[in-house]
């Protein structure tokens, strides 16, 4: 069977004229379909200005074990792992620089995403960048290396689909489902702040914008 295509409008509600459709997942976790749509292209080249100068690397956890995930961030903090631990750093660790800052039109979709969603005054100091290839997988975890719990996390989907998945606050809680598409952003806060959630493998396919990638940007407030 060929890979599945994907064109810009994947998932596009039936009248495209329709506000972004909000759903509510889980108590405190909000679903903005399609919030970024417009400004992929954007995001997307910003991403690419990012990683010439941070590129994306497999970072190895605590255990020892390469991630699956490839990984870069901007911002004035970028998320980290090594032998050592998991950890938000100024300074990344393979050029000893500082992490690109965070381009103005992220901030401003972050805050724009945490506001409609009801998490006005949402100030990110760090946005985590993923790099999803057919086969590539995030096992279920939680968010817990940022100070202040009380902030949301935002994140932004982009190019090829994904299955998300998202248990409860025990890992043995059994995970639910979802699909995320292109220009999804998905706000997690309040009693949703600590859930365990991952990704399944990205399953093949050919995006308009990303061919066989999916990116997911997190926007978070470290401290
Ligand atoms: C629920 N990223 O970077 S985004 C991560 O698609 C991460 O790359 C996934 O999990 C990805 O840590 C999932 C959705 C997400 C992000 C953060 C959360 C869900 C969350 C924090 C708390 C609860
Ligand atoms: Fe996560």
């Amino acid at each position: 069977m060929p890979a599945m295509t994907f064109d810009l409008f994947d998932a596009l509600p039936a009248d495209s004229n329709a506000p972004p459709a909000v759903e509510t997942l889980a108590p405190g976790a909000v679903v903005l379909h399609g919030f970024a749509r417009d400004a992929g292209p954007e995001l997307l080249a910003a991403v690419q200005t990012i990683s010439a100068e941070a590129p994306f690397r497999h970072l190895i956890t605590p255990g020892g074990l390469r991630m699956s995930v490839a990984m870069t961030n901007c911002g004035e903090r970028g998320w980290v792992s090594d032998r050592t631990g998991y950890r938000y750093d100024a300074v990344d660790p393979e050029s000893g620089r500082p992490w690109p800052a965070m381009p103005a039109v992220f901030r401003s979709l972050a805050e724009h995403a945490a506001e409609a969603a009801g998490y006005p005054g949402f100030a990110p100091d760090a946005c985590l960048i993923n790099r999803y290839l057919p086969g590539t997988r995030l096992s279920l975890h939680q968010d817990r290396d940022e100070l202040d719990l009380r902030a949301p996390i935002v994140s932004v989907s982009m190019g090829l689909p994904a299955v998300f998945l998202w248990g409860g606050l025990r890992r043995a809680d059994r995970p639910g489902r979802f699909r995320l598409a292109h220009g999804d952003v998905v706000v997690w806060g309040g009693p949703s702040r600590l859930v365990f959630h991952g990704i399944a493998p990205l399953a093949d396919g050919d995006h308009a914008l990303t061919g066989s990638e999916r990116i997911n940007l997190t926007f978070r407030k470290t401290r």
